[in-house]
């Protein structure tokens, strides 16, 4: 088996969603300098983005020294495809190498549009497929092999689906095979254990609050890393 020890430091995605009180531009730039070293992944949403816009996010990002990182720019798209084709071109020079979108709004004139623009800018497109809070499943749960094959038929780089539930991740994994990334939200202040999404087919667990918030997010980060390697090492054996 790989070195699991290795797999799982490239398995954490740390979400940056500052708090409404702070100098967000300071608060995101102190974290990436502490943490960015055990993170495989930063998630920018749009709590950041709108504060610090896309000027402010370029120079958060090049603090950033490793590019082979996952940067998300966390912007849940829902539009028409040439509404959502600019903004990601808009996002494009900041640095970011991803961006997230929702799979519901479907293929034509909307994902393929968006897919088409991302593979120009070089940028991983990801959508979201079924989310981690207990409503989603006022609807997302009714439709959500339709998300599932919107998320293949698109050739996302990615899917979204909820370390809340293992059994919608496995289902997830089943359908879309071992070529499209899966990463989960939900870890920690929304109840899922580290490691547990991994466990499921996760490829990534993205952790947001629980390190941010943290007095010491380096040494949380590090548990974090330490629970899923455990976890782990029970699940799959190592
Ligand atoms: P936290 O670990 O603090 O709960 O943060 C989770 C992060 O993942 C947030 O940035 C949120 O926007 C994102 N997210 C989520 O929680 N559930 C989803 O279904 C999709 C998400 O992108």
């Amino acid at each position: 088996m790989v070195n699991l020890y290795l797999w799982v430091l490239m398995s954490l995605i740390v979400a940056l969603d500052p708090p409404i009180d702070v100098d967000e531009r300071k608060w995101c730039i102190n974290l990436i300098d502490e943490i960015s070293g055990v993170a495989q992944g930063l998630k920018f949403g749009l709590p950041l983005i709108i504060k610090v816009g896309v000027k402010g996010l370029k120079d958060i990002l090049s603090t950033v020294d490793q590019r082979s990182k996952l940067l998300i720019a966390d912007l849940k798209l829902a539009d028409i495809g040439y509404v959502m084709s600019l903004i990601v071109k808009a996002i494009a020079n900041t640095g970011v190498n991803t961006v997230i979108a929702h799979a519901f709004i479907g293929v034509k004139g909307a994902l393929e549009e968006l897919s088409k623009v991302c593979k120009e800018l070089n940028i991983n497109l990801v959508l979201v497929a079924r989310m981690s809070h207990p409503g989603a499943s006022d609807v997302m749960d009714k439709v959500f092999d339709d998300l599932l094959r919107i998320v293949k038929i698109v050739n996302a780089w990615g899917a979204v689906l909820p370390a809340t539930r293992p059994d919608i991740i496995k289902i997830g994994r089943k359908f879309l095979g071992s070529s499209i990334k899966i990463l989960s939200p939900g870890v920690g202040a929304q109840g899922a254990k580290p490691g547990e999404a991994l466990c499921a087919g996760a490829d990534y667990e993205i952790v947001g609050r629980l390190i941010t918030r943290s007095k010491d997010p380096l040494g949380t980060a590090l548990k974090v890393i330490n629970e899923q390697r455990e976890r782990l090492r029970s699940c799959r054996g190592s």
